[in-house]
C-alpha cells in the first residue's frame, strides 16, 4: 500500500491535509444523527380503561381525561376519572354516526365523526351540545393548537382548519424519511408540533407542523397489554400539568401514563437504531456544510499541490489513489 505513495512530497501533504481537516470530517459525521430523535415508552402509572372503549380521540383539560369512542350504535364522548379509570360521563351518538378525533377549543369539545362529514361541538362543562361544524371527506383524528385545529383523514396529509368554522386554511404533507406517512390516526397538538399515532403501527411520530417532516419517533411497543385483548395503538393525550403523556389503544383494558425516554446511546453511537431511523436522520442543512467543507478542502489540496510545485500529475503517475484521501475517508464512512 506504500508503493501508492510514491512521491513523499505527495504524501506529506495529504498526511498534513488530512490532520488539518479531521476535526470537520469528525464533525459531519457524528452531526449527522441528531435530527431524528428516537425514543421510547417509559411507564409512570398504569390505570384501567374500559375496554369496550373503542378509543379514536382523547385529550386531558385540567386532571380530567376526555375520550370519543367510535363504532356505529356504539359511539360515545366520555369524561373519565384518570385516578380510577371510572367514566364519570358519557353521551352516545346517532346511531349511524362513528366517532373519531376529539379537541378542545375555548372551552369546547368537537368531536369528529368518521364519514359523516360532521363535527360535533359541545359544553366542556355539560355535553351539551351547542352546535356543529361540517367538512368533506373522512374525519380521523383531531387536535388544537394555540392558531388551529389540525385533522387527518387517514392520509398523509394534515388539514389545518379554522377555530372560527372549520374552514381549511393549509394543508400539510406529511413526510417520514422523505416518503408520505399514510394513515395519520390520532393526533395530540403540542406548540407547533403535532404527535400522531399512525394505523397499524406502533411507533408514535413527531411531526414538525411548519415542515411536515417527521423529527422523532416514539416505540410504543412495550406497552400493549400483554396478552394482546384489544386492537390498534390509538390514543394521545398531554397533561400539560405534569408534561406527561397519556396512551392507549383500541378497547385496551389500560391506560398508561408516561414519559419519552431517548434511545440515543451515551456516545451518540446510533448502532441500537432501526435503519430506517438511521436513514432519516441526515439533515439537509448539515449535508450543504459538509459538501462545502469538502470542495473547500479538495481546492486547499488542489491549491497545495501546485504551491509545492508538483500537481496532481503526481497522483497520475502515482496510480492507484484517485482521490485525496480526506475524500475517500469520507466516503467510506458514509457506507
Ligand atoms: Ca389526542
Amino acid at each position: 500500500m506504500v508503493s501508492k505513495f510514491s512521491s513523499p512530497k505527495l504524501l506529506i501533504t495529504l498526511v498534513v491535509m488530512a490532520v488539518f481537516f479531521s476535526p470537520y470530517f469528525g464533525s459531519i459525521i457524528s452531526a449527522e444523527p441528531l435530527e431524528i430523535n428516537h425514543y421510547e415508552v417509559d411507564i409512570i402509572q398504569t390505570v384501567s380503561h374500559d375496554d369496550e372503549a373503542f378509543t379514536q380521540g382523547l385529550l386531558i383539560h385540567n386532571g380530567v381525561l376526555y375520550e370519543s369512542t367510535g363504532r356505529y350504535n356504539e359511539s360515545t364522548l366520555r369524561e373519565v376519572n384518570l385516578t380510577t379509570g371510572e367514566v364519570v360521563n358519557s353521551i352516545a351518538l346517532n346511531n349511524n354516526e362513528f366517532g373519531e378525533g376529539l379537541a378542545l377549543y375555548n372551552g369546547s369539545l368537537v368531536q369528529l365523526t368518521w364519514k359523516s362529514e360532521i363535527a360535533h361541538i359541545y359544553d366542556i362543562e355539560t355535553f351539551t351540545e351547542t352546535g356543529n361544524f361540517s367538512y368533506q371527506g373522512e374525519g380521523w383524528g383531531l387536535c388544537s393548537n394555540s392558531a388551529n385545529f389540525v385533522m387527518s383523514d387517514g392520509s398523509s396529509n394534515l388539514t389545518i382548519r379554522s377555530h372560527d368554522n372549520f374552514s381549511v386554511v393549509d394543508t400539510i404533507a406529511v413526510s417520514y424519511n422523505g416518503s408520505p406517512l399514510d394513515n395519520l390516526n390520532e393526533l395530540e397538538c403540542i406548540g407547533d408540533y403535532v404527535f400522531a399515532n399512525v394505523w397499524h403501527w406502533e411507533w408514535i411520530f413527531i411531526i414538525n407542523l411548519s415542515s411536515g417532516e417527521v423529527v422523532g419517533t416514539i416505540d410504543a411497543a412495550s406497552i400493549y397489554p400483554v396478552p394482546l385483548t384489544g386492537g390498534v395503538l390509538n390514543g394521545i393525550a398531554y397533561d400539560s400539568d405534569s408534561e406527561t403523556f397519556w396512551l392507549t389503544g383500541k378497547r385496551w383494558p389500560i391506560i398508561h401514563q408516561v414519559t419519552w425516554v431517548p434511545v440515543m446511546a451515551e456516545d451518540n453511537s446510533t448502532s441500537d437504531l432501526p435503519e430506517e431511523v438511521i436513514d432519516g436522520l441526515g439533515n439537509q442543512d448539515d449535508m450543504l456544510e459538509s459538501s462545502l467543507m469538502i470542495l473547500i478542502s479538495l481546492l486547499f489540496a488542489f491549491a497545495a499541490f501546485v504551491l509545492w510545485g508538483n500537481g496532481f500529475g503526481s497522483l497520475t503517475r502515482s496510480r492507484g489513489v484517485d482521490n485525496p484521501p480526506a475524500a475517500t475517508k469520507y466516503r467510506g464512512d458514509r457506507e
